[in-house]
């Protein structure tokens, strides 16, 4: 088992404890010895060969057993024994947000709930707001969690639906019945969030591919299994439906089924202007006796032959959102979007010195990889202590070390020194303007006092917006996607203030955050908003959800000239210097 997986034991052992109510020392030595070894720069299976995990600093006798058994077997009997003691309700309470282990006994031992549902029950009969240390918000509280957790569990990211496609995908374009297979639906609309999976694919013998895919490994439960269409759910709850046509109707399938609904309405008006009715099964001739097969279906082999039928350029697929995208394709004003290729380096990463895993020269090696120019560097400032955040004199010691780093001509990769600094509560900045004003960049985001209300927090940012020493603004609501709403703020005003004082936005291309949301980026990038794709790594791996962040990009119609990392390392360098 890896190091992150053996910190995500340890931390579910401290709160299985809470839970019982067991000794808090004991607890701590769980949490606090997770958190040292999540941040440890040491290698932990050369440091458990050299037998020196017992020197570590904050990893007690207790858990150094722990952690060598899971290292290596995988499997720990005293984790599964305090799993097994709890009742599985109480596990699931967990995953509300602001229910730890501490108030979920509380409500455990106090009133006896056991399951979500009875936390419902109690909620909405005024019993939990009654208790002790949780009131009437609380309880309200859980009741919006409990609602939200209904609604998420329908969903899943666009990044691990992505991952659960591509082997079926692969494997249906295998089969030697097969002539074209896709995935269509709001996976290939790159939407942030998946509801099930739409396979299409064209076969003049649909049998063996239905049998083909309602038996692969990864299906949990075959839920139809017809002719030419079947539905299974996976592993991990994500559905898929799979759906066989014909060649000639491929294409209308392929287009019908990526959808969105709205965009195929107002296409298909279009169609009806035009004389014709547009289905999932071709395109007929509105006769004066029904519609009539005449002549069209045969010339219509592709999307683009289907659009241009229509009198259209061809949409991407990230546009159909019925959001003006017939009307620029008419006009032949489709934007021309930016593409992963156009990228040649990217600014929001994490290193060890703050609460990332990789080291400078591990990051600058992976930027290489890739293929970049450059990488910048961000790490947490101190206000994020929970992250290991720099104070001052820290980050200047790390601008030293990039320097260096620049200098030994170890990388063709140039690196930026940058910050994440947050933003502080008032809206003032978690450094010393002379810290600030020695790096490169900056980038500012909110880690803290979510629950503000919205003129406040529009206050709190728009203040750190107009602070000189500001480059980019992170993750501008905080959204975790499936997981916590975003914090109340007035986006729209943020948005006035980013461009007034030439302040770039970042699209957070990690696939839980995809912050800020496409929809607002084609009006704000046209009155003048520059973007930055920002993966938010944590890891050498965590730089590739840039790819993520370019879906975003490309959903809100953003052009290269619309996103700072697409420039060379002069037109960067010429762009920070210009707000200095
Ligand atoms: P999802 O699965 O909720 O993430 O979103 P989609 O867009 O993949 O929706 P889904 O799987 O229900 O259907 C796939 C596409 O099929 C959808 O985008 C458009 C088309 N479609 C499905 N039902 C209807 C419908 O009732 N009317 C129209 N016009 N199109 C539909
Ligand atoms: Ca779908
Ligand atoms: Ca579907
Ligand atoms: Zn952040």
């Amino acid at each position: 088992m890896n190091k992150a997986n053996i910190v995500d034991v340890l931390e579910d052992i401290a709160v299985l404890l809470e839970l019982k109510g067991d000794n808090p020392f004991k607890i701590r030595a769980y949490s606090s010895g997770a958190r040292v070894l999540e941040t440890m720069e040491a290698d932990l299976g050369d440091l458990i060969e050299a037998g020196q995990l017992s020197g570590v600093k904050g990893i007690g006798a207790a858990l150094v057993d722990k952690i060598e058994t899971l290292h290596a077997t995988g499997e720990l009997e005293y984790y599964t024994k305090l799993r097994e003691s709890v009742a599985p309700g109480l596990i699931e309470m967990l995953e509300i947000p602001g229910l730890g282990g501490k108030k979920v006994k509380k409500l455990h031992d106090a009133i006896g709930v056991e399951s979500i549902d009875a936390l419902q029950v109690a909620c909405e009969s005024g019993a939990v707001e009654a208790l002790k240390g949780f009131g009437k918000k609380s309880a309200e509280k859980i009741l919006t969690g409990i609602a939200n957790r209904a609604a998420y569990a329908k969903r899943h990211h666009w990044w691990t639906a992505r991952e659960v496609a591509l082997p079926i995908l692969e494997g249906l374009r295998g089969l030697p019945q097969t002539e074209r297979a896709e995935v269509a639906g709001s996976l290939r609309r790159l939407r942030e969030t998946v509801g099930d999976l739409d396979f299409i694919v064209a076969s003049a013998d649909p049998q063996p591919v239905m049998d083909w895919f309602v038996t692969q490994p990864a299906v949990a439960e075959v839920t139809a299994h017809g002719a030419t269409k079947s539905s299974v759910r996976f592993e991990g709850g994500l559905q898929a439906d799979l759906r066989v046509v014909p060649a000639e109707q491929f294409a209308f399938a392929l287009h019908h089924f990526t959808g969105s609904k709205d965009h195929n309405v107002a296409l298909r008006q279009r169609a009806l202007a035009r004389g014709y009715s547009l289905s999932e099964w071709g395109l007929a001739q509105k006769g004066e006796e029904g519609d009539q097969q005449a002549e069209i279906p045969d010339t219509i082999q592709t999307e683009k032959g289907l659009f241009e039928f229509l009198g259209l350029a061809e949409i991407p697929p990230e546009l159909r959102e019925g959001l003006g995208e017939i009307e620029a394709a008419e006009a032949q004003q489709l934007p021309n979007l930016v593409t992963s290729a156009d990228i040649r380096g990217v600014f929001h990463n994490h290193t060890t010195a703050s609460d990332g895993r990789g080291t400078i020269e591990e990051m600058a090696t992976a930027a290489e990889a890739l293929g970049w120019d450059y990488l910048g560097l961000a790490d947490h400032s101190k206000a994020s202590y929970q992250a290991n955040g720099l104070d001052d004199a820290r980050v200047l010691r790390m601008i030293e070390s990039i320097r260096a780093f620049n200098q030994s001509g170890a990388s063709a990769v140039h690196v930026f020194s940058g910050i994440e600094c947050d933003i502080l509560p008032d809206g003032s900045l978690d450094l010393e303007e002379s810290t600030l004003g020695a790096l490169d960049y900056t980038v500012m985001s909110v880690h803290s006092s979510f629950s503000q209300s919205e003129e406040e927090m529009t206050a709190r940012v728009i203040r750190a917006i107009e602070h000189p020493a500001t480059t980019m603004l992170g993750h501008p609501t905080g959204r975790i996607l499936l997981r916590r709403e975003p914090y109340k703020i007035d986006l729209r005003k943020v948005i006035d203030a980013a461009i007034a004082n030439r302040v770039i936005i970042e699209i957070n291309a990690n696939p839980r955050r995809l912050d800020m949301d496409w929809r607002l980026w084609r009006r704000a990038a046209e009155r003048g908003l520059m973007c930055s794709i920002n993966p938010d790594a944590h890891s050498t791996d965590g730089l590739g959800y840039f790819d993520a962040g370019v879906n975003i990009a490309r959903k809100g119609w953003l052009e290269k000239e619309q996103v700072l990392n697409s420039r060379d390392c002069a037109g960067v360098l010429r762009w920070f210097n210009q707000r200095k």
